[in-house]
């Protein structure tokens, strides 16, 4: 009796021992290659091409292949930067609408095959497929469908054609990662000579289904992105931002590429969608995709590039950044720089997961192989799940000690599909459970930024899904701060407003030229500044006692009585360099609104994309009484062209009530453009 009571209770014991089933998938469902494809999560994009030489962002068609010829064309220090930073991959620009290939294709003589470059021996998708596997990086190829070279675009022979140089990318030049084909076609173009517009019916030319079936068919392992998917869509935007709510359920079967509503209709994605086509992020680095030496300048600073980052990985999206590569056939030294930092914070940003030795407990768990703790084992593989019937679950992290964070990092497992809907980060104070920071969808990837917070105890409260929460990982954070300086800005009434980088920062300041400590002045609120003055400001982490480097702004006059002569020209005075005065007659006249003492002037030339009416040759004249007028000036804005900074020009103390500044000549001939324009007064 006494036995057999034993082995009822042994048995009884191993049977609440199995493993539980898993959870039923909730659909759409990734299949495997796009399983492997969401752990890259931040790779590179290469935009070089027959632009990079023409200095265009989209070339007509009729370059010729003479122009391609970089000067030192090293597509392993491409692969070495990419790596660096930290990227899993680099896409090439193949053929980009104008339709040069990178590779000497037997289909066509519009190709480095008959360039300069190497004598026309050169195979730079050959060159770089090779970079990429030394430096561990996987390798993409853009090939754009639009072609307003080729003289039979638009015909059926097009598609022979275009199917003819995809064979020739997918099957030699080993494993391709993702096929980018671009959403941007039809138009104008050179088309062998025609010279006319060619539009196409964008969902039924390019016989798509079967084009991805050749893809399908040379690389089984391949992504194909294009505004639709197949397999990764576009994020509807160039700014590399994910949305707050991104599902990668996508109604594919109602979008195509190029369509025109798809960024407002379908980009986030659907919770209900038919598909999984994941979102992926692309952005240059630049203001263009491709290399323009104007905006050597413009490249994207270490604030732009996370706010990138959380609003693209940090949102269930993948990133590609992009590198404009230059003429000599090199990623740009302010480019390197940019990204090299950029990824070093990013690795900071997540050096240490605080989650990792915590306590962690869940309200309910499926059994045995679903608990709590595989959120904390950094195995993507293992995950927490909840029984059957509800939609909700509650993880709570116990540090034990007071710890302080400012990321919440979340990843469901979504080989069994997308399900989260909202979210809740909550710490216990006091006996009580105080909201932190909110989410709505999580997918592979979401991460919150908050101001630092301080707590013994956090929860994560799952409040609402598609069905019951799986959950893979769950990462806690303290990001170091962004010490930089802080950033300015003022209005035309002299208003100063400084800003810090990061939360939880603090800002302290001087007027006087002298280098700024914590032990001057702290800024609390924008303040007047009305006579010349050098400003110079520090950010300062009150934790750490540690500094930015300082701000140094050279500030002058208030614009807040300055009138300009003519319709618009106040866009000239506004103190925004985003806004920007034409003038036909090229030139600009302001009443200051009283007489003051000048030393001299500056000139922000326009900011815009494509800028025009660039100052070259100017004339600068004052007057007392707005009749007669005194030349004080005269001469060239050198390098204006390449270098569209402010210009600043100092002549001999003169008192003047008006100031005149005149174009004499324009870079491109247009009528002169005026983003800003002031004084100095010192
Ligand atoms: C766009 C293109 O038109 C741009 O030139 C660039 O290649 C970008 C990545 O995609 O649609
Ligand atoms: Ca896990």
């Amino acid at each position: 009796m006494k036995n057999s009571l034993w082995i009822a209770v042994l048995l009884i014991l191993s049977f609440c021992q199995e493993k539980v089933a898993p959870p039923t998938p909730v659909l759409p469902i990734p299949d495997a290659k796009q399983i492997a494809w969401q752990e890259l999560e931040y790779y590179g994009f290469i935009h070089f091409n027959m632009n990079t030489f023409s200095d265009r962002e989209w070339g007509f068609g009729d370059e010729k292949p003479e122009m391609f010829n970089p000067s030192d064309l090293q597509p392993r220090q491409w692969a070495q930067v990419a790596a660096e930073a930290g990227m899993k991959g680099l896409i090439i620009t193949a053929k980009h609408h104008d339709g040069f290939v990178l590779w000497p294709s037997a289909y066509t003589e519009h190709s480095v095959k008959n360039s300069p470059w190497k004598d026309g021996k050169g195979d730079l998708i050959k060159e770089l497929a090779e970079a990429c596997e030394e430096y561990g990086l996987k390798f993409g190829i853009y090939y754009s469908p639009w072609d307003r070279n080729h003289p039979d675009y638009g015909k059926p022979e097009y598609i022979t054609y275009m199917r003819n140089q995809l064979t020739e990318l997918l099957s030699n030049y080993g494993d391709i990662f993702e096929v980018w084909f671009d959403g941007a076609n039809g138009g104008d173009g050179y088309y062998g000579g025609a010279n006319e517009v060619r539009k196409v019916d964008k969902l039924t030319y390019y016989d798509w289904p079967n084009t991805y079936n050749l893809v399908r068919e040379l690389q089984p392992g391949a992504m194909m992105f294009s505004d639709g998917g197949p397999d990764v869509r576009w994020v509807g935007n160039e700014h590399g931002f994910a949305y707050e709510s991104t599902w990668s359920n996508l109604m594919r079967d109602s979008v195509y590429a190029g369509m025109p509503d798809y960024p407002q209709k379908y980009a986030t994605g659907q919770e209900n969608g038919t598909h999984w086509v994941p979102a992926e992020a692309d952005v240059s680095i630049r203001p263009g995709w491709y290399y323009h030496k104007y905006e050597d300048h413009k490249v994207k600073t270490l604030p732009e590039l996370l706010e990138i980052y959380y609003k693209s990985i940090g949102r269930n999206a993948s990133l590609l950044i992009n590198f404009p590569v230059d003429t000599r056939g090199l990623i740009h030294e302010n480019d390197v720089e940019a990204i090299l930092k950029f990824g070093e914070k990013v690795k900071n940003d997540f050096a240490v997961n605080l989650v990792a030795n915590a306590s962690v407990s869940a309200n309910e768990e499926r059994g045995s192989g679903y608990g709590a703790e595989n959120v904390q084992d950094g195995d993507y593989e293992t995950y927490w799940t909840t029984p059957d019937g509800g939609k909700t679950g509650e993880i709570t992290v116990d540090f034990d000690t007071e710890t302080t964070f400012n990321r919440l990092l979340i990843q469901e497992y979504t080989p069994l599909g997308q399900r989260i809907k909202s979210f809740v980060l909550e710490k216990e104070a006091g006996g009580n459970w105080e909201k932190i920071a909110e989410g709505t969808t999580v997918g592979y990837k979401r991460i919150l930024r908050f101001p630092d917070v301080t707590a013994i105890k956090v929860r994560v409260r799952f409040t609402d899904g598609k069905d019951i929460p799986v959950i893979s990982e769950i990462g806690i954070y303290n990001a170091p701060k962004l010490l930089l300086p802080p950033s300015y800005s003022r209005a035309i009434s002299g208003e100063v407003t400084l800003s810090t980088p990061d939360e939880g920062l603090e800002v302290y300041y001087t007027l006087d030229g002298s280098e700024p400590s914590t032990a001057s002045q702290q800024y609390s609120a924008p303040f007047q500044i009305d006579k010349a003055s050098t400003l110079q400001a520090i950010s300062v982490n009150p934790a750490s006692g540690k500094k930015s480097e300082p701000l140094r702004v050279e500030v002058d006059l208030a614009k807040a009585k300055w009138v300009g002569s003519s319709d618009n020209s106040e866009k000239a005075i506004d103190e925004n360099a985003g806004s920007y005065f034409t003038s036909e007659n090229n030139n600009l006249t302001v009443d200051l609104g009283e007489s003051v003492s000048l030393k001299g002037f500056t000139y922000l030339p326009m900011q815009a994309r494509y800028p025009s009416g660039f100052i070259t040759n100017f004339t600068f004249e004052v007057s007392e009484n707005g009749s007669s007028w005194q030349q004080v000036a005269a001469g060239e804005f050198s390098n204006i062209v390449n270098s569209p900074i402010e210009q600043i020009i100092r002549f001999d103390a003169v008192n003047a009530r008006f100031i005149r500044l005149k174009a004499s000549k324009t870079a491109d001939g247009n009528p002169a453009t005026f983003a800003e324009v002031g004084v100095l007064t010192k």
